[in-house]
């Protein structure tokens, strides 16, 4: 049986540095307590990062974090870490390259996240990763990304500007309507076996239909069904070394019903890598 460590990344700074909504930093201890409820955690070993989490602290959190990564990802098969923004993905990303230099690293997102990252923002961490070359462009894999279908709202976003960047330096992305029409979990399997081992995979919860799962910090338009990602998350399982789970913002959804939809998400890796 594989050895499955859970990490705790209690981070939402990042997103004060574009100005979105806070909240992400509760999504972690929710996300627990949920899976602990439905008995998900057996033999799972349990983390904790210990952020300040400030925007003044940003930097010395991210690396800290990664320190903590590169650990786990020494002393266990399969590493879970659970966000937090998506700016902690760059940290856990590059933690667990220091392991082992990776092969692939997938995102299920609708956003690029290929921001600038001075400062690091909860958008900056796939470019980031890219420029310090913790992953080569060519097997950073983006998919379900919206492309604005409105000139007006294209015009008005960062979106050209990202989109150029991915063109330019060979990011193999995956647009969301075509992740529909391929199906998410085999177009994501596919992607993942075409680049070498070890791949990690980051899974943003704002690719979930707002009607399972509200409670992220920055909605998207198309997202997929609840099902559909459980679906990709168990497909992709065992061809990753390593994970992360992120945006889910209790805050922003006091029903649960995000808490829930994440728990079922993430269930579905732990069960997968806890029966290899
Ligand atoms: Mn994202």
């Amino acid at each position: 049986m594989s050895r499955v460590a859970l990490l705790l990344a209690p981070m939402d700074a990042a997103i004060l540095n574009v100005s979105g909504r806070p909240g992400a930093a509760a999504g972690p201890e929710a996300l627990l307590a949920e899976l602990a409820a439905r008995r998900q955690l057996d033999g799972v070993a349990i983390h904790r990062a210990q952020p300040r989490n400030t925007i003044e602290h940003l930097e010395r959190d991210l690396a800290e974090l990664a320190q903590l990564v590169t650990e786990l990802c020494t002393s266990y098969d399969r590493v879970l870490v659970l966000g937090g923004d998506n700016g902690i993905t760059y940290a856990a990303a590059l933690g667990c390259g220091r392991h082992r230099p990776l092969g692939a690293l997938a995102y299920v997102d609708v956003h690029w996240d290929l921001r600038p990252f001075q400062p690091h923002t909860s958008g900056s961490s796939f470019r980031r990763l890219v420029d310090e070359h913790v992953i080569d462009a060519a097997h950073l894999l983006p998919i379900g990304i919206q492309r604005p279908t409105d000139a007006a709202r294209l015009a008005r976003s960062h979106f050209a500007d990202l989109e150029r960047y991915a063109f330019e330096h060979g990011v193999r992305a995956t647009y969301f309507a075509e992740a529909v029409k391929l199906g998410l979990a085999q177009v994501l399997v596919e992607r993942l076996l075409e680049c070498p081992a070890p791949r990690y995979l980051s899974l943003d919860l704002d690719v979930i239909d707002e009607s399972d799962l509200p409670g992220v910090s920055a909605p998207g338009a198309g997202r997929f069904a609840l099902a559909d990602v459980v679906a990709a998350a168990r497909a992709a399982a065992p061809h990753v070394v390593a994970a992360d789970l992120v945006e889910l913002s209790p805050p922003l959804d006091p029903s649960g019903r995000s808490t829930r939809a994440a728990a079922d998400v993430a269930s579905a890796l732990l069960q997968t890598w806890r029966a290899r």
